[in-house]
């Protein structure tokens, strides 16, 4: 009899405070009602789903649903959302925590059914604009063909499935991400500067495979698993690239630094980055160690 360690049972083997553990438990819990949304909110606004309802946007049920989770909880003193264009304020908390909140990335695949995900980034001091090496946890939701939670509370990278009983059970502990050989890159290839361009012919050369599915969070869990660097570059007339620092990059970047990754924009580690604005964006290397430490040589030659 194979014993399954459940979330719970898991966050209160760590020095997780319990307001932080009913914080995590209760953003898992939100798997379920988004998932269902997948058949009733598809994707396009002003539509009727089967049930001849209107429909909004996925992201944007999603990102509702999550905020007024996160306010009625009491749990979060502020949270911002890539759907939000400022920061949420919860006067009512009784915390100091915030959240920052991808709801749903990479919803334009629900339609196609490919995995997407909910990124979740947990401060514990109040502040939301402050480098990503400040987190205190952040963790992932993959909705594919299993509903999955990677996590980290700064004690490893654990990642959970959740059951028929709509219970999360310990899948895979202490997870570290080898040095594998995927590569992904975003953007247009006639619109890559000629240094990223040398970038992705040097890991073609080195017999890199493509891994690109236009899910952030689905390709990254795949190179935590597998290895290699997954690419958003800057490019043509995009300096900064396209993903979010505070609700992308961030919250990745910690859980893959943290299973001995890293996240660099090219020339620095992206959890040094003091966020300018909400929506930030940063050129990202993220995966394997060695090959992203190669990558940062390149960009100083
Ligand atoms: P493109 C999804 O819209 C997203 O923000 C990330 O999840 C994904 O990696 C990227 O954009 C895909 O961008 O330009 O390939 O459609």
């Amino acid at each position: 009899m194979i014993i399954m360690t459940t979330l719970k049972e898991y966050l209160d083997s760590t020095g997780c405070e319990e307001p932080l553990k009913d914080l995590i438990e209760l953003i898992a819990k939100q798997a379920d009602p988004i998932r269902k949304a997948f058949i009733t909110n598809q994707s396009y606004v002003d539509t009727e789903n089967i049930y001849g309802e209107t429909q909004i946007a996925l992201d944007k049920w999603s990102d509702a649903h999550l905020l007024k989770v996160l306010e009625r909880s009491n749990l979060v003193k502020a949270a911002a959302s890539e759907e939000q264009p400022d920061i949420v304020k919860f006067p009512n908390a009784k915390t100091d925590y915030t959240v920052t909140l991808d709801p749903l990335d990479g919803s334009s695949l629900v339609q196609v059914n490919l995995a997407v995900g909910t990124i979740i980034g947990i401060y514990d001091n109040g502040k939301i604009m402050q480098e990503g090496e400040n987190l205190r946890a952040a963790m992932y939701l993959l909705y594919g063909p299993m509903t999955i939670l990677t996590l980290t509370v700064k004690e490893g990278v654990h990642i959970f499935a959740l059951n028929d009983e709509k219970e999360y059970v310990l899948m895979e502990k202490n997870v570290r991400i080898p040095e594998g050989k995927l590569y992904a890159s975003g953007a247009l290839k006639k619109d890559w500067t000629a240094k990223h361009r040398e970038v992705i012919d040097h890991l073609e050369k080195e017999g890199y495979k493509l891994r690109y599915s236009g899910s952030f969070v689905a390709d990254v869990h795949q190179y935590l698993k597998y290895g290699g660097v997954f690419s958003y570059p800057a490019f043509k007339g995009h300096k900064n690239g396209k993903l979010r620092l505070l609700f992308e990059a961030n919250p990745l970047g910690f859980i893959v630094t943290e299973a001995g990754g890293r996240i660099s924009d090219g020339r620095r580690d992206i959890l040094t980055i003091m966020p300018e604005k909400i929506d930030h964006r940063v050129p990202i290397y993220i995966g394997s160690k060695g090959i992203i430490r190669r990558i940062e040589e390149m960009f100083k030659d």
